[in-house]
């Protein structure tokens, strides 16, 4: 029986509490100075580790599988999306991968009230007015927005982070509807309206918030089509994956006005994003922070590490998604 620890990469600056327990359990190669790892890099400081702990910023595609050091036996995600691994190249490549459910559900539909508030209540606008010293004046027509108290909102993916979603809204006494591939027992639909068909949903929606993962059947769904069934004054809001979004046909609706506002913290293409979303006024735009709580962000850590304990330990972990 070896007392040799698993050798852990571990490819972004991690809570100082997770990285305390990596340290007492594991042999941790930590990143301190957060850098961000390319392929290569991360290929080559992979050498001789026995385990990945990555986030959604490292990318997993079947040619770093190719060249990935066959000592690594399992990569536990610091996250709860897993589009950035190759899934079906993990399996050939027989390397296990997890990822960390349920912890960010509430720190990421607490981020998608604030876009919801944030994009009816020209929030965005309202803060430039303020730090820009530009706010001359009060009038009843000044800054008018959309209330969302008593709304109906439709969410697309009632999944984990979409069931907390409704929650929250049913604290503003919105109606909550829903598309899913497939229907919710009823039991965790608590009142929530099924709709089969995403285009008979559109039309009842005073917001609409995606809530569903990165896949080839949900890419680009929010489309022109999509959008024109919108009703008027309807607002989006997006905390779940950019590639859920046909730009083009988002930016044009923004400027036509339908949506009448989106809400977003998640792009194509993020941290570069398309720069017109900036120059329009009816977007509240926030950068990628669904689950960043201090608590949340310790969660996570403490489940990606759960899941290597139990890996090492012989052990199924409890989060194997491939
Ligand atoms: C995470 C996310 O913070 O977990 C996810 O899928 O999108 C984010 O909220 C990020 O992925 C951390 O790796």
């Amino acid at each position: 029986m070896t007392d040799k620890k698993p050798v852990i990469l571990v490819t972004r600056k991690l809570p100082d509490a997770v990285e305390a327990r990596l340290a007492r359990d594991y042999e941790a190669r930590l990143n301190p100075y957060d850098t961000l790892f390319e392929a290569d890099e991360l290929i080559k400081r992979a050498e001789g580790a026995d385990a990945i702990l990555p986030c959604h910023t490292e990318h997993f595609g079947a040619d770093v599988f190719e060249r990935l050091p066959d000592s690594v036996k399992i990569i536990a995600n610091f996250s709860v999306g897993y589009d950035h691994v190759d899934t079906q190249a993990a399996k050939k490549a027989g390397v296990v991968i997890t990822n960390t459910p349920d912890v960010l559900s509430d720190a990421t539909a607490e981020i998608v009230m604030l876009l919801m508030l944030g994009a009816a209540r020209r929030a965005g606008e309202g803060e430039n007015l303020v730090r820009t010293a530009t706010w001359k004046d009060w009038s009843p027509a000044f800054m008018v927005g959309t209330q969302v108290t008593g709304k109906t909102l439709g969410i697309v993916g009632l999944g984990r982070v979409g069931k907390v979603v409704a929650a929250r809204a049913r604290g503003f006494a919105m109606t909550v509807i829903y598309h899913n591939p497939t229907r919710q027992p009823e039991a965790e639909e608590d009142g929530a309206v099924y709709y089969e068909k995403l285009e008979d949903m559109l039309p009842q929606c005073d917001f609409l918030s995606l809530n569903a993962p990165n896949l080839p059947s949900t890419r680009g769904m929010l489309n022109a089509e999509r959008i024109a069934l919108l009703s008027e004054g309807a607002i989006v809001v997006n905390a779940a994956r950019g590639t859920l979004v046909d730009d083009d046909a988002l930016i044009a609706g923004l400027k036509a006005g339908k949506p009448a506002a989106a809400g977003l913290d998640v792009y194509n293409n993020e941290p570069d994003i398309d720069p017109r979303y900036k120059e329009l006024p009816n977007t509240f735009l926030l950068p990628h922070i669904g689950s960043a709580t201090a608590e949340t962000r310790d969660a996570m850590g403490f489940r990606a590490l759960d899941n290597l304990d139990a890996f090492f330990a012989g052990k199924e972990p409890g989060d194997r998604v491939a």
